[in-house]
């Protein structure tokens, strides 16, 4: 997949022809952007229908914040968080992806109907979770995130964030490989914000091309991030409140799509929906006729 306009297909989700739109419903009290708006099964069921309405394509389902500083949520409450609506949503025909760290989440989520696992410790916060996805048959995100082993979002240091992240991810991959995940299923991920200052998180967005050479297909989760921030406040200003990063999340979506991204992580669907497409329309402006996943993969099961 080092052609930039190949974006790869993930065996056992549906394949899309353009770059695909993952919207976020985040069932906690406490996450950056959108903590406590979606907090009960029934509101969260909602948000998801109206994310698929407005355009996305699967949903990612999370029970637990990352932000730094939160504390980790125990693992009955995850589970009673997260459960009732990957079911729900499953059972209205939606691909649903589960955000989890733990094991025993995924694995309930998959049998509630979850298609796809995305875990921020790329698998390292629980060991029994590639043996879990594997045994599952399940697609698995592998996110970059060097702080996890060190305690969570301490500051990253770098020489060369895209040579470092590379190859970290790589490594990550072959351990998810060895744990018998298939090829076909690994989704690999930057990690954007996460231990990662906005130097670093531009460097790995003008660099996706180093990232498509792993060879799987690319998720990027740029939504309402620290980084958009800085960019909109210039050297000197105060960052806008995550909310107001939507325009922004949007921009990226477009920068990724055209860049060969498989899908894309958002909270605000309408805007990003609408820039995948124009990605699409304009690569096929460039090459009509050939879709960008002709060339690979045997495609959703
Ligand atoms: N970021 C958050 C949560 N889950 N998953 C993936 N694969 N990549 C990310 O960058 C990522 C993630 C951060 O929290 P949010 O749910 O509020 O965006």
């Amino acid at each position: 997949m080092s052609n930039k306009s190949v974006r790869g297909r993930v065996a056992g989700l549906p394949a899309w022809d353009r770059c695909a739109v993952m919207g976020v419903v985040n069932v906690t009290p406490d996450s950056f952007s959108d903590g406590g708006r979606w907090f009960d099964t029934t509101a969260a069921c909602k948000h998801g229908l109206e994310l698929v309405a407005e355009g996305a394509d699967l949903i990612d389902v999370g029970g637990e914040s990352t932000r730094p500083g939160a504390t980790r949520v125990d693992e009955a409450e995850e589970l009673r968080r997260v459960i009732p609506v990957v079911r729900g949503l499953a059972s209205e025909g939606i691909t649903v992806s589960v955000d989890t760290m733990r094991a025993s989440v995924a694995e309930r989520a998959l049998a509630a109907g979850a298609a796809l696992v995305n875990d921020v410790s790329g698998g390292l916060a629980d060991p029994a979770m590639i043996p879990v996805v594997a045994a599952a048959g399940a697609p698995f995100v592998v996110m970059h995130w060097r702080g996890f082993l060190q305690g969570g979002n301490v500051p990253g240091q770098y020489e060369d964030v895209v040579g470092e992240v590379a190859d970290e991810l790589r490594a990550r991959i072959e351990a998810v490989l060895e744990g018998g995940v298939a090829p076909d299923r690994i989704v690999v991920d930057p990690g954007l914000g996460f231990s990662k200052e906005a130097e670093h998180d531009l460097a790995l967005l003008a660099h996706l091309d180093r990232l498509h050479a792993l060879g799987h297909p690319l998720l990027v989760a740029a939504s309402r991030k620290r980084f958009l921030g800085r960019v909109l406040a210039g050297p000197e200003g105060a960052p806008p409140p995550a909310r107001e990063r939507d325009a922004a999340t949007a921009a990226v979506s477009a920068l990724a799509a055209h860049a060969g991204a498989w899908a894309v992580r958002v909270h605000e669907v309408r805007a990003t929906a609408d820039a995948v497409r124009v990605a699409r329309a304009v690569e096929e402006a460039r090459a009509p006729g050939r879709t960008p996943d002709a060339d690979s993969a045997e495609g959703a099961r």
